[in-house]
């Protein structure tokens, strides 16, 4: 193959290929296979797809492993804290909610198992408010929409919180009874009378001696300090009311702590774990009850790493360490990543931060020495492929996939190949089988097993957990399945709020803990940036690169991305049709626009030290002032050899490789920039 990043490749057979794989797998794994990193991603799932067989594979050669997902993690990180890892893990029912806001989620676009339900309740009188820096496709169905600034979240509901506890509005005795810190007399014992309860910190007798009133709030986030106050007194009087959490706000440099100040609000008013209320977090799905598990062998690896720091095991490799990159189960990585294997995901460059940074790294063959890509297109991430494989199309293969993301109402889907495989593609499970053969595994990998063998395992092996059902064969025959949760919609919590003794929260305390002791604990020796911060109490804290960073003297304005209508991440993000329907847009407010002189529709330049986009300017009120924002997932598409300036409209030629202070998580939303007519 060309140069990393140039996308150009010299035909092989599958023979050479497999074997090339094999040698190079062989010659890793004898120094050490923890330099092996399996990097699949969302492009593809099922029992005989997406990641479960590749891991099959991988952890039999002791191959290194990635912790936790990329979609949430600073905000399920930061809440396990506060609400313990039950968090989301029920449903909920909206039906009697009086109130909802839909906070930094624009579930038209992302997330319609929400906008069900939302619009369920707004049918039977429900009020919706909509707080997001966008007025989205969501925003414009709900009553109101408050435009804030981004990254200013905690802010808002500190100011909220502060008139209710001006005005004598929290519900005390759920305070009292199920949670931790909230006041002096919750607060753990030897912390009391230091000024380090939440109410503290609220009215200004904690350390910043500031009392988070509507007018603090206002200068933060540019939302007037009447509406705050107007938005307070209204969530206050509608009982029982629901806040449901977008991935935006903790989408992040500031997430862990902006996803648990949003929680506050509902934990405040006492909304946990009753009918119509919810946790003020995201909501998760039913799933069904039977367990189709892959046998997976122990790698015998002690160490995990956060999903989005793998570009720091290639770059730094051992230099990471527990304190200061979150890693898992030892105090430093054992060993740097060498080998990548990239199946069905888009994120060595298009879908990761920084792509420059990231394409220095990559070109860097003393570094990584080989990577493979396995797609069904040829994406910029292939273009850093060693070995680019192509593969079927899921249509084009027989599979079983699980529900995701479904509501109340899970569902099994089974398909067979529609076609017969065209060219020369070949499926992930009968190739891996191939590079085991060469490397004298085929048996204990494959245990003599086709793609259909295992497959009818699998499912036979779920069907013992539910007995409803139906039988392989008659499951091949209808496609789906479906399976209703068994209580219509849950309650998140429930089971808590009625007995707390009973169900008590995987938290140290077993209770909510708004002061977190365990946090502080964990972070007590953590080495952080200056502009990094973490804090046992769910406080507002300026992010690294937010509005007030020094640096938005040089990129005044804050960008922040959405996922897009017209695509599922990178996925069909190159058919001309959709393009054509959802083009990629910068939205800029006309006072910043007048400001460039800019007009709508112009050609501009979108830029900071990572980077250059070109990409068409939509000038909109639709944008609070001094933020633009761009769909995330546009192909990248510039000359790496050349000026690399990006003319596919990719946010990620801008976004920081910065992790978020303790979940090592993506800030892809927190970045600096500037805009100029190209
Ligand atoms: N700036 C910014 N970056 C982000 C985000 C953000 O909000 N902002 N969001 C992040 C989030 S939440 C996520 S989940 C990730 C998603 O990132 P990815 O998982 O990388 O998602 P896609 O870009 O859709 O890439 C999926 C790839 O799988 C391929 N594919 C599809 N079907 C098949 C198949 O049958 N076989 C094979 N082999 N390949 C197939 C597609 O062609 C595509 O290249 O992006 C993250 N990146
Ligand atoms: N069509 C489509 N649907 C998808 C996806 C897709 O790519 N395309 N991706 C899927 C995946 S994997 C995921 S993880 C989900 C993510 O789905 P969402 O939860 O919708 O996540 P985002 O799009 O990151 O952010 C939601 C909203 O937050 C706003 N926002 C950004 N910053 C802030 C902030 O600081 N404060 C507030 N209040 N709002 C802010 C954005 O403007 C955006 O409207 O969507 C899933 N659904
Ligand atoms: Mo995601």
């Amino acid at each position: 193959s060309g140069p990393k990043g140039s996308g150009r490749f010299t035909p092989v057979s599958w023979d050479e290929a497999l074997d090339d794989i094999a040698r190079r797998l062989r010659k890793i794994a004898a120094r050490d296979p923890q330099a092996i990193l399996p990097y699949s991603y969302a492009g593809t799932m099922g029992l005989v797809q997406g990641e479960s067989m590749d891991r099959r594979f991988f952890h039999r050669l002791g191959a290194s492993q990635l912790a936790r997902t990329i979609c949430a993690t600073a905000g399920a990180e930061g809440l396990t804290y506060t609400l313990g890892g039950k968090v989301g893990m029920k449903t909920q029912f909206f039906a009697e909610s009086k109130l909802i806001l839909i906070w930094g989620g624009n579930s038209i676009a992302s997330n319609l198992h929400f906008w069900r339900l939302a619009q369920q309740a707004k049918r039977a009188g429900a009020r919706l408010v909509c707080i997001d820096p966008r007025r989205t496709e969501t925003a414009e169905k709900c009553h109101e929409h408050l435009q804030l600034r981004p990254g200013t979240d905690a802010a808002l509901a500190s100011a909220i919180a502060h008139e209710w506890i001006a005005n004598d509005q929290v519900d005390k005795g759920f305070l009292d009874e199920y949670c931790v810190g909230y006041d002096d007399a919750t607060m753990p014992e030897e912390l009391r009378g230091q000024g380090k309860s939440y109410v503290d910190y609220i009215t200004g007798k904690g350390a910043d001696k500031t009392a988070k009133t509507p007018e603090w709030a206002s200068a933060i986030t540019l939302v007037p300090a009447a509406t705050i106050e107007t938005l307070a007194r209204e969530i206050a009087a509608a009982k029982p009311c629901a806040i449901y959490q977008g991935k935006g706000p903790q989408r992040r440099g500031n997430g862990e702590q902006t996803a648990r100040a949003i929680c506050m609000l509902a934990i405040l008013t006492g909304n946990v774990g009753i009918n119509g209320g919810n946790t003020g977090s995201d909501l998760d799905s039913y799933y069904m009850p039977a367990d189709y598990g892959i046998p997976m062998p122990d790698n015998g690896v002690e160490t995990s790493i956060g999903v989005f720091t793998w570009i720091d095991a290639v770059d730094r490799g051992t230099a990471m360490t527990a304190t200061r990159d979150g890693v898992r189960g030892r105090d430093a990585l054992a060993v740097p990543v060498k080998f990548i294997f990239n199946y069905g995901g888009n994120c060595l460059t298009n879908q990761h931060h920084d792509i420059n940074r990231t394409h220095d790294i990559l070109a860097d063959e003393s570094k990584c020495e080989f990577i493979v890509v396995w797609d069904t297109f040829l994406t910029d991430s292939a273009k850093y492929a060693d070995i680019l494989l192509p593969d079927l199309m899921a249509v084009e293969q027989p599979n079983i996939v699980q529900s995701e993301y479904a509501g109340n109402m899970a569902y099994t889907i089974a398909g067979t190949a529609i076609t017969s495989p065209k060219f020369e593609r070949r499926t992930l499970y009968s190739t891996l089988a191939d590079i085991a053969e060469r490397l004298g595994q085929r048996d204990e990998f494959t245990e003599g097993l086709d793609e259909m063998g295992w497959l009818e395992r699998l499912y036979e092996q779920g069907r013992e957990g539910d007995p409803d059902q139906p039988t392989f064969e008659a499951m091949l025959e209808q496609g789906i399945y479906r399976k209703q949760c068994p209580e219509g919609e849950h309650v998140a919590f429930k089971d808590f709020r009625d007995d707390p003794e009973a169900n008590p929260l995987d938290t140290p305390s077993g209770k909510i803990e708004i002061y977190s002791q365990a946090l502080e604990e964990k972070v007590a020796d953590w080495e952080l940036d200056d502009d990094q911060f973490i804090s046992p109490l769910p406080v507002y804290c300026p992010e690294s690169e937010g509005y007030a960073d020094p640096l938005a003297e040089k990129y005044p304005l804050q960008l922040t991305g959405f996922h897009f209508k017209g695509r599922c991440h990178s996925s069909y993000g190159n058919i001309e049709v959709l393009k054509k329907a959802n083009p990629g847009e910068l939205w800029m407010n006309p006072l910043d626009a007048a400001e460039r002189n800019l007009a709508d529709g112009d050609t501009v330049q979108v830029f900071n030290d990572r980077g250059t986009v070109e990409i068409v300017v939509k000038v909109t009120p639709r944008i609070i002032p001094g933020t633009v924002a761009m769909g995330q997932g546009a192909w990248h598409d510039a000359d790496m050899a050349g000026d690399k300036i990006d003319r596919g409209g990719c946010i990620n030629t801008l976004t920081a490789y910065k992790p978020s202070p303790f979940a090592k998580a993506n800030p892809s939303h927190t970045n600096l920039v500037e805009v100029v007519k190209a």
